[in-house]
């Protein structure tokens, strides 16, 4: 849903076919598979409500078996409960699909389709895999960068709630994969065009995971609710959330020098580990984002990020420039080498 139609989707299959096409012409590290045996289900619950977690396990079943020909259909939320302004009720869970929908979403934009669930389950669980190479085991040290390459994207997913074509936070996922893996302090750096929502309110009153993201203004871009400088964090997390909008339209020589506070308040907070959610629609042909970034400019952003010296995860969250997303990821991973 786009503007008041139905239109194609942008978060599409092929932009992952393009990260990995790029990687066959010019690899940056081995492919792997997460291990079978992770323990998933654990890691997903650290994050996600259990009620979230069963809606989104059952939903695509619960929708066809409203209508069979529903199969053929994505399932899109169009009523909410509104719970900020204390105007309807959610301590009163609604049995009617539709309503269970609106209460586990926050747009009309994110179609519930077929696969969703599974596609989003396995990219939790390469997000979970990377943590985990990272952190290394028993005798082995960690690798000293990892990337979640999955679809769809995470960073808008809330801790029961879907959203900007987000249904599990595979960042967040990571993070507290870190932190239950040891390690007391982790940062995440955000440098998707859109606000990191979904990460910052899994976080927001925790002083033990920083929150960092560099985004649109929330004023004019999406999600609109959220976002804004004044969000510091809350009572223990108070000081440890950093939320640095700029204009639609920005160069990339402004969106560097903020960048560099970025950077520079993640050092201040001498994390152990970082987690990057890496979103391509800063790029300056992106369809429906605001920056200026080119494609080398992804070289320095890598460079940049390595420079921290710090075992990173990186996931993989927006970028709609579908033919350029692949040499901008790979741009990003080659400069983390160099
Ligand atoms: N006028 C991510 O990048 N709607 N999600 C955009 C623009 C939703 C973006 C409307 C954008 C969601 C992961
Ligand atoms: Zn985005």
């Amino acid at each position: 849903m786009f503007r008041g139609r139905l239109v194609d989707c942008h978060e599409v299959p092929m932009r992952l076919q393009h990260v990995l096409d790029e990687l066959a012409r010019r690899p940056v590290g081995s492919l792997v598979q997460p291990a079978s045996d992770l323990p998933l289900e654990a890691a997903l619950k650290r994050v996600h409500s259990a009620d979230y977690l069963h809606f989104l396990a059952h939903a695509w079943d619960d929708w066809v078996a409203l209508d069979p020909a529903n199969a053929a259909l994505d399932a899109l939320p169009s009523v909410w409960p509104l719970a900020a302004r204390h105007a309807f009720r959610t301590d009163a869970p609604p049995l009617n699909f539709a309503a269970r929908l609106g209460q586990y979403a926050f747009d009309s934009g994110t179609p519930l389709t077929a696969g969703s669930w599974a596609a989003a389950r396995e990219g939790a669980a390469c997000a979970l895999a990377a943590a985990q190479a990272v952190l290394g085991v028993k005798d082995k040290a960690g690798e000293r960068f990892a990337m979640a390459l999955t679809r769809p994207p995470g960073h808008h997913a809330g801790p029961n709630y879907m959203g900007g074509y987000c249904f599990i936070n595979n960042a967040a996922v990571a993070a507290q994969a870190l932190r239950d893996g040891g390690l007391q302090r982790v940062a995440v750096l955000d440098v998707d065009y859109h606000h990191g929502n979904g990460t910052q309110t899994c976080f927001y009153e925790r002083s033990d995971v920083f929150t960092a993201s560099l985004h649109g203004d929330p004023r004019t871009e999406y999600p609109f609710f959220l976002g804004h400088a004044d969000e510091r964090g809350h009572g223990e997390g108070q000081g440890f959330n950093l939320n640095l909008p700029l204009p639609k339209g920005t160069s990339f020589e402004v969106w560097w020098a903020t960048f560099q506070t970025a950077l520079q308040a993640v050092a201040d907070f001498a994390p152990q580990a970082l987690v990057v959610p890496l979103g391509l629609d800063t790029f300056e042909g992106d369809p429906i984002s605001g920056f200026k970034l080119r494609s080398a400019d992804y070289l320095k952003l890598g460079q940049a990020i390595a420079q921290l010296g710090l075992p990173t995860v990186l996931t993989f969250e927006g970028g709609y420039a579908v033919a350029e997303v692949g040499v901008n990821t790979v741009n990003v991973l080659e400069g983390l080498g160099r």
